[in-house]
C-alpha cells in the first residue's frame, strides 16, 4: 500500500494513515486502498480490535485531498462523495470495534474518518472541524449525518455552518471524542483499551457493536426486539458457557472467540 501502513500487534492491527507531506489528506487512492484492507480485516479472524492513526507529528487527516478534487466535474465529485462513504460504511460497520486515536488535525473528511470509528480517544493537540463551507462545498463523507448523531443538531449545525476548529476538550465537552489524553500517552492509552477489549468475549463485542449501529436507526420497539434476538444468539456460544462458568468458578474467563 502507498497511502498506509498496516501492522497487527497480538490481535489488535493497527491502521497509520499514511501520507504525512499532505498531512494524511484523503485522495481516491488512499479510500480504495482503505477500503481493501478494511475487506481484508473483516475476514481476519485473529484480528480483534482495530486503532486507526494518522501518521507524521501534524494530523490524524487534515479533510479531503483539496488538490484532488479542486478540478473535479459535478460527476466525479459525487463518485468521490459516494467513494468515500461506502468506506466510511464499511469502516463504521466493521465487524471488529475500532478506535480512533487522535492527534493533530482532524478536519472534514478527517473529522468524518473519526466519527465513522466506534470510540475517540483524542490527545491534548487534536483539532476537529467541518471546514468544507470555507472552500464552497458541505462535508461529503458523512459528515452533515453523523456530526449531528454523536452532539446534537444545534451544535452539528454551527461546527458545520461556523467551520471554526475546536479543540480536544471542546470535543470532548460536546461528545465528538470519548477521552482526551496527553499526546506522549495517545498510543499506549489506545492500545491498552483496545487489550481490554479482546479481553472479553469477541462474538459479544461484534454483537455489542452490530446491536448499538443496527438499532440506533430502528423505532425502539425495533430495536429492542432485535436486542432480544442477539441476546438469545449469544447462548449459542461457548463464549458464553466459559463465562458463566468462570464467573460461578470464581476464576478468569478464557474466551474461545466462537
Ligand atoms: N488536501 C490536500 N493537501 C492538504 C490538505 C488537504 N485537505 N491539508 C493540508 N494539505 C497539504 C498542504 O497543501 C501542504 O502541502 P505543501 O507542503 O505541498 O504546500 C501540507 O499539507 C502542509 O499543510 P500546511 O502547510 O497548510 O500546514 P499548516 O500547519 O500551515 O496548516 C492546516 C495546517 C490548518 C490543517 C491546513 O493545511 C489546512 O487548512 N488544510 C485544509 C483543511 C481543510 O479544509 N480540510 C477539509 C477539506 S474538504 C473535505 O474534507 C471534504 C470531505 C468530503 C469530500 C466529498 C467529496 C465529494
Amino acid at each position: 500500500m502507498e497511502n498506509l501502513l498496516y501492522e497487527k500487534s497480538d490481535s489488535i492491527g493497527i491502521i497509520t494513515m499514511n501520507r504525512p507531506k499532505a498531512l494524511n489528506a484523503l485522495n481516491a487512492a488512499t479510500l480504495r486502498e482503505l477500503d481493501s484492507l478494511l475487506t481484508a480485516i473483516a475476514s481476519d479472524s485473529a484480528v480483534k480490535a482495530v486503532i486507526i492513526r494518522g501518521g507524521g507529528e501534524k494530523a490524524f487527516v487534515a479533510g479531503a485531498d483539496i488538490t484532488e478534487m479542486q478540478s473535479m466535474s459535478a460527476m466525479e465529485a459525487r463518485s468521490f462523495g459516494k467513494l468515500g462513504q461506502m468506506v466510511f460504511n464499511k469502516l463504521e460497520n466493521l465487524p471488529q470495534p475500532v478506535i480512533a486515536a487522535i492527534h493533530g488535525f482532524a478536519l472534514g473528511g478527517g473529522c468524518e474518518l473519526a466519527m465513522a470509528c466506534d470510540i475517540r480517544i483524542a490527545s491534548e493537540k487534536a483539532k476537529f472541524g467541518q471546514p468544507e463551507v470555507m472552500l464552497g462545498v458541505t462535508p461529503g463523507f458523512g459528515g452533515t449525518q453523523r456530526l449531528p448523531r454523536l452532539v446534537g443538531k444545534g451544535i452539528a449545525k454551527e461546527l458545520l455552518f461556523v467551520g471554526d476548529q475546536i479543540d480536544a476538550l471542546e470535543a470532548y465537552r460536546l461528545g465528538l471524542v470519548n477521552r482526551v489524553v496527553p499526546v506522549a500517552s495517545l498510543m499506549e492509552i489506545a492500545i491498552a483499551m483496545a487489550n481490554k477489549i479482546v479481553s472479553h468475549a469477541p462474538v459479544a463485542v461484534q454483537l455489542c457493536k452490530a446491536a448499538v449501529n443496527e438499532g440506533m436507526d430502528m423505532a425502539l420497539d425495533s430495536a429492542t426486539a432485535y436486542e432480544a434476538e442477539i441476546f438469545g444468539l449469544c447462548f449459542a456460544t461457548i463464549d458464553q458457557k466459559e463465562g458463566m462458568q468462570a464467573f460461578v468458578e470464581k476464576r478468569k474467563a478464557n474466551f474461545a472467540g466462537k
